[in-house]
């Protein structure tokens, strides 16, 4: 309506300017037409009636045959009046409606010939036309023609120009408004299709932009990427990271939609006791660390396997339990495994296969056909369960690790708008390391199901890229990080895992003296003793053999730290059944004996190797009592304890000696970086560490609490909700489009 207005109105007005400039033109004109018509017609009547009336006039007595004359002329002819005038200028015989404002030439003058005079009833047309009888000249015939007719014809012309315009305006009005309609729908929808990002769809999207909309659509999408881009940085930028902009973006990002976790380890296990009672364990990992706050802020469902003795005690009949148990807020599906099916997929298959094939920590990974059998039939039932846990169609299904390299392709089989976010959270080796693997392209087609596959470091992306590159036939984009093997892409991104800021389990520390007291008493130390700690998984890839031989170094070049130093290693057991992790038990139990027993004395031990699994309280505490902290892995994808010793730390003293080989060593960039196989350089950062000045302490430990602050765990799985928020987007543009195409083809 209103573009019709806008359309009718101006045009309105055009016409109706046009008619009032246009209508005394035509006025003055048919008055001229009519003027002239009866210039000529007094002209023929006059040539007509000359030579009768001279006769008459010259004719002595014949003043009434005359009058008879004009009379039988008026009524033949049409004529208003007529009059002869003598040379002398005296009117000598007129008809009886003669106007008396019509006057005589005569005295001479010539006479006017064709003239309008205006009488008090209208316009007259006054002809005199001069008379002559035998070369003499006998005076003027008047011939009056009444003009009322003409401003009758002009009025009726009036009239007609106004409907004609009238009629003009109406049938031009609907033209235009019909075209402006189709055209400005025409606009305003490819505007918005430009706008809303469909052009940017591009051939893929298969849409395409009319021809005058071009160029405005290749401005639009420059400046609507511009604007995404910017948007994001400045979003992500500026937000601060916590459960509640977790929350925004699922509420206004997603629109509330369905988020399901699945990970072969779940955050809480119930444990039976030996004295029967049922107690709940938080298990010593770092993908249970991060995701546990995520998941506290979203409300979804996580699905793991159920491990624990009581596990099966503590579910409702659809296997599902409520945590946190002290605040319920998010639920865990439970998924039942024999021992057989755990022994293949986890221990052997995951642990003894996947995880030495992904870490350089040279030790041989083990394939077994069984393994890989069980592994398969596991990745199915968890692909089974999270569609019999979807609610909706399209849930966000995020994918944790290595035990799962299956399930983003059988989850999208089964929910095809789902988008799955799989989480790599070891490194990614090269493509010979990889290659060994005799599933190789089995593992990569399974990931490649996935919509979104995330690594911690570039460094990874770039090997999954080159890995995909040499062993499938799949388009590696590297400029868009995508990767399209059969069906839909998948984005291959950089997303370094963090922890929650503040920690939790901070909240109840106390000052860090009391904590230094506290870890003394407890561990046996001597009063004065300077403090190193390990927190570890007892795992060949965490360094802690190396890490213990750096430390005899350390006593070997410094003799006097011996009885001034205790390096404290709390190392929670981990895939116990495995040969390889057993025999490390021993290994380090053993190393942690024999120096001990070198340097050692009575009431001191330099290291206090507790091989146990500690509650998250106590491993804060050793944070805050700690001189410095060692992280020697070997190879790690990340690395949580760095991070976490970082966070413990709010009195900005301490030291973080940090493997270059981990995730982490990317960005604390201000902790003392070691390569955990040269000792010398081990020993001389921990003798470093030790020395260290308070003021130097400080400005390292700001700096990557700063980092570690603002690049917390809340962002790490923001991003990649973003992410999937933007992408979900897209598909739904695409697929809009898309049956938007398909009903016009119908029609
Ligand atoms: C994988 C990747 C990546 C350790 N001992 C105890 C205990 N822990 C906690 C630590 C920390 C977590 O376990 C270990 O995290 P890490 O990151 O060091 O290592 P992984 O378990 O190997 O984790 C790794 C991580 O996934 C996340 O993506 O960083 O690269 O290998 O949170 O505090 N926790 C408790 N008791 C212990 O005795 N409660």
């Amino acid at each position: 309506m209103r573009i019709s207005l806008r359309f009718i109105l101006p045009l309105g007005i055009a016409l109706a300017a046009i008619a009032y400039a246009v209508v005394p033109l035509v006025d003055r004109l048919t008055l001229q037409w009519f003027v002239r018509d009866l210039d000529t017609r007094s002209e023929s009547i006059a040539s007509a009636v000359q030579e009768p009336l001279a006769e008459l006039v010259t004719r002595a007595g014949a003043k009434q045959k005359v009058q008879r004359y004009f009379d039988r002329l008026v009524q033949d002819q049409r004529i208003f009046a007529l009059g002869y005038c003598d040379s002398r200028g005296v009117l000598v015989h007129s008809t009886y409606a003669f106007p008396k404002a019509v006057r005589c030439s005569g005295g001479g003058a010539p006479p006017a010939r064709n003239r309008v005079v205006e009488l008090a009833h209208g316009p007259i047309h006054v002809s005199a036309v001069p008379l002559s009888f035998e070369g003499e000249a006998l005076g003027e015939l008047v011939i009056v023609h009444d003009m009322s007719f003409v401003q009758r014809r002009s009025e009726d012309t009036k009239k007609y120009i106004f409907y004609l315009f009238a009629a003009i305006a109406a049938v031009v009005a609907l033209i235009t408004v019909v075209i402006a309609e189709v055209s400005w729908r025409g606009w305003v929808a490819g505007l918005k299709r430009v706008i809303s990002g469909e052009a940017l769809l591009g051939s893929r999207g298969g849409l395409k932009v009319t021809a005058e909309l071009r160029p405005i659509a290749r401005d639009l999408q420059a400046l609507v990427r511009d604007l995404e881009a910017e948007r994001r940085t400045r979003d992500e930028g500026q937000t601060s990271w916590g459960p509640e902009a977790l929350r925004r973006i699922l509420r206004e990002d997603l629109k509330g939609d369905e988020v399901l976790i699945v990970s072969n380890r779940e955050p809480y296990l119930h444990m039976r006791r030996k004295d029967n009672v049922i107690e709940i364990q938080r298990p010593a990992s770092g993908l249970v660390t991060a995701l546990e706050p995520v998941m506290r802020a979203c409300s979804g469902t996580w699905i793991a396997h159920g491990a624990g003795s009581a596990d099966r005690d503590t579910v409702d009949k659809h296997d599902h339990v409520m945590v946190p148990p002290e605040r319920p807020a998010y639920r865990i599906r439970r998924v039942w495994l024999s021992k057989e099916e755990e022994q293949g997929y986890y221990f052997g298959f995951a642990n003894e296969g996947l995880w030495p094939l992904c870490h350089i920590a040279h030790a041989r990974p083990v394939f077994r056909a069984e393994d890989w059998a069980h592994y398969q039939a596991v990745n199915r039932r968890f692909a089974d369960v999270v569609v019999d846990e979807a609610r909706t169609e399209d849930p966000i299904v995020l994918v944790q690790d290595y035990h799962f390299a299956l399930l983003p392709r059988l989850v999208h089989a089964r929910l095809p708008n789902a988008t799955v976010i799989a989480f790599w959270h070891i490194p990614w080796p090269n493509p010979e390391a990889f290659g060994i693997l005799p599933w190789r392209e089995e593992v990569l087609d399974g990931l490649l199901g996935s919509s979104i596959l995330g690594f911690h470091t570039q460094f990874h992306c770039n090997n999954f890229f080159d890995t995909v590159d040499r062993f499938l036939e799949a388009r590696v984009d590297r400029e868009t990080f995508t990767i399209s093997y059969g069906g839909d892409p998948t984005e291959v991104r950089r997303y370094p895992i963090s922890i929650e800021w503040p920690p939790a389990a901070l909240a109840a520390q106390p000052p860090v003296e009391a904590c230094r007291r506290n870890v003394r008493e407890r561990f046996g130390l001597p009063a004065e003793a300077r403090i190193g700690i390990g927190v570890d998984r007892l795992d060949y890839t965490k360094g802690i053999l190396e890490r213990f031989m750096a430390i005899e170094r350390l006593l070997e070049l410094e003799p006097h730290w011996i009885g001034r130093f205790v390096f404290v290693q709390a190392a929670a057991p981990s895939r116990s059944s495995i040969d390889e992790y057993q025999n490390l038990e021993a290994k380090v139990r053993v190393l942690a004996q024999r120096i001990n027993h070198r340097f050692g004395r009575p009431g001191y031990e330099p290291i206090a190797l507790r091989l146990e699994h500690h509650d998250a309280a106590r491993v804060y505490e050793l944070y805050r009592a700690a001189d410095f902290c060692c992280v020697s892995s070997l190879h790690d994808g990340m690395n949580l304890v760095a991070k976490e010793f970082v966070a413990a730390r709010d009195d900005e003293q301490g030291v973080l000696i940090l493997s270059q080989f981990t995730g982490a060593a990317r960005e604390l960039a201000e902790a003392l970086i070691i390569n955990p196989y040269d000792l010398e350089q081990s020993a001389a950062a921990m003798h470093l560490a030790l020395g260290m000045p308070v003021e130097e302490q400080r400005v390292r430990m700001r700096s990557m609490r700063n980092l570690v602050q603002e690049f917390n765990v809340y962002r790490w799985a923001g991003r990649m909700l973003m992410d999937a928020s933007r992408m979900r987007h897209r598909r739904r543009v695409v697929s809009r489009a898309r049956s938007a195409r398909l009903l016009s083809a119908r029609q």
